[in-house]
């Protein structure tokens, strides 16, 4: 082991707030089990309160590791970000719906294969019209790790895809996407949010903008007709258990600790098709998601199936109780449950107010369809101009972004709730000014029952004067923010490319990911079939197998040699290259760039990676290893011989 492997969870904080003077690691006496076992991170978090008073920086030093894991979105960039936090350090990208030119993602067969699987049949006949197989682009807002027991579980990261109607899963063992879905008879999924209790188990995902439910041209300029969609997706199986048609469209979603609900956001209740009609009302709404009653109502048949998924009617007026909707001020987007396991808050955006609803009061409005819905909302304190999102310390406060003020509010939800039920007493406890243009934030373990309290970040829409200037596109700036006492304030800038619109904070021991690729695992099943069926070793190949005009190259590779210098194919023939990496060390990834060939992709150790291409270059065709893993690296190459058509 090395100096820094030994060392889980010593955070420079940690170290300092335990010596009061920052000795020599092996000085501080924590006990040897707490250095090796996983409860290390825990006990670290714990100790950052007192480190905070010895400084409070987030800088760590040289070799020190972060607490926690930030898993970033990138919006329409596609990708997902992996950040060390409070360091704000970019660890890793894990392209989802982008392409990736340093991986291949979008161009290997295994990651083809995740990208084109989940797609309905009628955008593949709209694709294949265009020559391609799958969607170059997406718009990734929100990153949320799969839950067990009202906490994160470690198993997978759930993102959505507002661009091209999708939700994808990252498998947080190797930090890739291994399942991509299209949400049929949706439009555009903007809110996305998994179950929190018992398990995920769904993953909850707002339609946005809405349409005909048959969208297929015969009804187009008649709004009236136009409705939105809920879905539930199973996250195990990655396919869509159900949907519900509500009235008005959807933005944000969250759900409850009990298991029994899930809620959205709706900005626009009047189904307005402009600016002036969706602002009209001073009113918009929370629709409540009764998950019982909608699973009851599947049962007993009370759906119409539409492209193969059993849709369920839960508009207003419907008098059914699968759903309920909540008059909240004009336009509300965040909607955010707090870690006391009760309270939800709904950020107003035009509206200068949070309004809070109590979970335990939703059984009674779907028990009595005569009750006021308004009646769950138990606080509408007013905090400032533009809330948008609110996250939580786990210590019965709130920190709720301005998006016009451009300040974070600390407030407080029982004085709120006081506040509420006449008592004179002011909710807010701080502002600070966040540069600038706030939209999400979040706390380290915020939306978990876990919520620990110890830091605050800030994604800021806009950096305007913070960095040197680069042009007239500029960095996004993402601030971290001191929240472990009582004044907040800002202790880092982190400069961003387009567009994260949302983070989790993850306590380190929660993810495990392996130093390896295991050769089992499923990534490469269908390698794994042809290879069989070639008689071929996919582990230790280094063989050339024609078929026809079909021709499958299975190589490995040892840093710094491939197993074959050279392989000869004709022009025309369609070529499929299989690269076993077959080095077990940490960090010797390789990799297989065919120069002039457009063709690159990486192999991470004990992983195999495909490609297929048409050889219609004929020559000498050089392929390397782009992936720096030797010291021969330069020398880790062979060549391709293409043999002229005729020949
Ligand atoms: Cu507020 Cu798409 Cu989460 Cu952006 S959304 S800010
Ligand atoms: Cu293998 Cu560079």
């Amino acid at each position: 082991m090395t100096e820094t492997t030994k060392r889980p969870g010593i955070s420079r904080r940690g170290v300092l707030g335990a010596t009061a003077g920052g000795a020599a690691l092996g000085a501080i006496g924590l006990p040897q089990a707490a250095l090796l076992t996983g409860t290390a991170g825990l006990a670290t978090v714990a100790s950052t309160g007192s480190a905070r008073a010895a400084g409070g920086s987030i800088n760590l030093e040289p070799g020190e590791l972060d607490d926690y894991y930030g898993f970033w979105s990138s919006g329409q960039t596609g990708e997902l970000r992996i950040l060390g936090f409070p360091s704000m350090r970019e660890l890793m990208r894990v392209p989802v719906f982008n392409r990736c030119s340093a991986t291949g993602w979008g161009q290997t067969n295994e990651s083809l294969k995740v990208l084109t699987e989940g797609l309905t049949e009628e955008t593949k006949a709209f694709l294949a019209k265009r020559g391609k197989v799958t969607y170059d682009n997406g718009d990734l807002h929100h990153p949320h790790m799969s839950f067990t027991d009202g906490t994160y579980d470690g198993r997978y990261v759930f993102v959505n895809d507002k661009a091209n109607t999708r939700i994808a899963r990252i498998r947080c063992d190797v930090m890739k996407c291994d399942k991509i879905t299209e949400i049929p008879n949706a439009h555009d999924i903007h809110g996305l949010r998994p179950q929190k209790f018992p398990r995920t188990g769904y993953v909850f995902a707002n339609g946005e903008h809405e349409t005909p439910l048959v969208n297929d041209g015969k009804i187009l300029d008649e709004p009236e007709k136009y409705v939105n969609i809920f879905t539930a997706l199973d996250g195990d199986t990655m396919k869509v258990a159900w949907q519900v048609i509500v009235s008005g469209n959807l933005d944000n979603t969250d759900a409850d600790y009990q298991g029994k609900y899930a809620f959205s956001t709706s900005y626009n209740s009047e189904m307005g098709m402009n600016l002036a009609e969706m602002t009209a009302n001073e009113m918009d709404h929370v629709v409540i998601f009764n998950l019982a009653e909608i699973e009851a109502g599947i049962k007993a048949g009370d759906y119409q199936e539409l492209n193969g998924v059993k849709v369920i009617d839960g508009r207003k007026g419907q008098n059914k109780n699968y759903t309920r909707y909540v008059p909240v001020p004009n336009s509300p987007h965040g909607i955010n449950t707090a870690p006391d396991m009760k309270h939800v808050c709904v950020a107003g955006k035009l509206s200068p107010t949070v309004s809070v609803l109590d979970v335990t009061k939703f059984d009674a409005i779907f028990a009595d369809p005569g009750l006021d819905p308004r009646s769950v909302v138990v606080a509408e304190p007013e905090l400032g101009l533009g809330p948008l999102h609110t996250a939580f310390d786990g210590k019965g406060n709130a920190y709720t972004t301005l998006f016009l003020d451009s300040q974070v509010v600390k407030w407080n939800i029982d004085a709120a709730i006081r506040l509420y039920n006449g008592e004179k007493v002011d909710p807010i406890i701080s502002k600070v000014d966040v540069h600038y243009q706030p939209g999400h934030n979040h706390t380290t373990m915020g939306e978990t029952k876990e919520a620990d309290g110890n830091w605050l970040i800030s994604l800021n829409k806009f950096s305007k004067d913070r960095f040197i200037n680069v042009g007239p596109l500029k960095p996004e700036n993402e601030q971290v923010i001191d929240i472990a006492t009582d004044e907040m304030k800002v202790v880092h800038d982190g400069p961003t490319f387009a567009e994260p619109h949302d983070v989790i904070l993850v306590r380190r021991d929660i993810v495990n990911p392996a130093n390896l690729w295991t050769r089992e695992d499923s990534m490469w099943e269908d390698a794994r079939k042809q290879a069989e069926a070639d008689g071929v070793d996919l582990d230790w190949g280094a063989d050339v197998i024609r078929d026809g005009n079909k021709v499958r190259v299975y190589m490995h590779s040892v840093a710094p040699v491939f197993s074959l210098e050279k392989f000869t194919v004709k022009q025309g023939d369609e070529v499929t290259v299989y690269i076993t990496n077959q080095d077990s060390v940490d960090d010797v990834t390789h990799g297989f760039t065919l120069a002039n060939y457009g063709i690159a992709m990486e192999i991470s150790p004990q992983a195999t990676s495909s490609v297929t291409f048409t050889a219609d270059r004929p020559g000498v065709h050089w392929f390397y290893c782009q992936w720096f893993c030797h010291a021969l690296h330069m020398e880790m190459r062979g060549r391709m011989l293409v043999e002229p058509a005729g020949a």
